[in-house]
């Protein structure tokens, strides 16, 4: 019989196989034919707030994993993030934010890529065409961090840290097992 609570960790691999996959083949796709060097940002593994954001005596954080290659025409992308399992947030079984991305700013120090995706709460409550933005620096455990705005939904919600301005801006969370990579 399986055990239930390994089933979110064995689906965030599986996607993050795909996901990294997916990147992988865009890549190469990309490599051979573009003059112009692509600048790429990919993260993968696990964050921590390091603060109980809905109160339930127990540490928030997330699952996630991202590939963003900016070419000289278009960016593309791919980003998620969940909280599920050993991460899960406001008593929900599932919280995911999804979606395709469309552009990325490359900061010396960070990169903010957009896109558009869906938020799915796994309760029959599944919201589409949610833009969102991230924010994220370089690094593996302690050092990389992600940060995560979901754009005209859940103001106010815990976890939020800017309230009134109709979007669910998440907290910096740290890198606490797997890496953020810019090149
Ligand atoms: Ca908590
Ligand atoms: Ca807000």
């Amino acid at each position: 019989m399986k055990n239930k609570l390994t089933e979110p960790k064995f689906r965030f691999h599986f996607r993050l196989a795909r996901h990294l996959f997916g990147a992988a083949v865009i890549f190469l796709w990309v490599g051979p034919s573009g003059a112009a060097q692509p600048l790429m940002v990919t993260g993968g593994g696990t964050g921590t707030f390091y603060v109980d954001l809905d109160g339930d005596g127990e540490i928030d954080g997330s699952h996630f994993g991202f590939a963003v290659i900016q070419n000289p025409a278009k960016v593309v992308g791919h980003f998620m993030c969940q909280m599920a399992g050993n991460k899960d947030m406001l008593g929900l079984k599932l919280m995911l934010v999804e979606g395709q991305v469309s552009s990325a700013f490359f900061a010396p120090d960070s990169v903010t890529f957009s896109g558009t995706g869906s938020v799915n709460l796994a309760n029959g409550t599944k919201f589409t065409d949610v833009p969102f933005t991230v924010t994220v620096t370089a690094g593996g455990p302690g050092v990389g961090t992600l940060q995560l705005t979901v754009i005209g939904l859940f103001d106010g919600v815990p976890g939020d840290t800017i309230p009134g301005d109709n979007n669910y801006s998440l907290p910096v969370e740290t890198v606490e097992t797997g890496s953020i990579s810019i090149q």
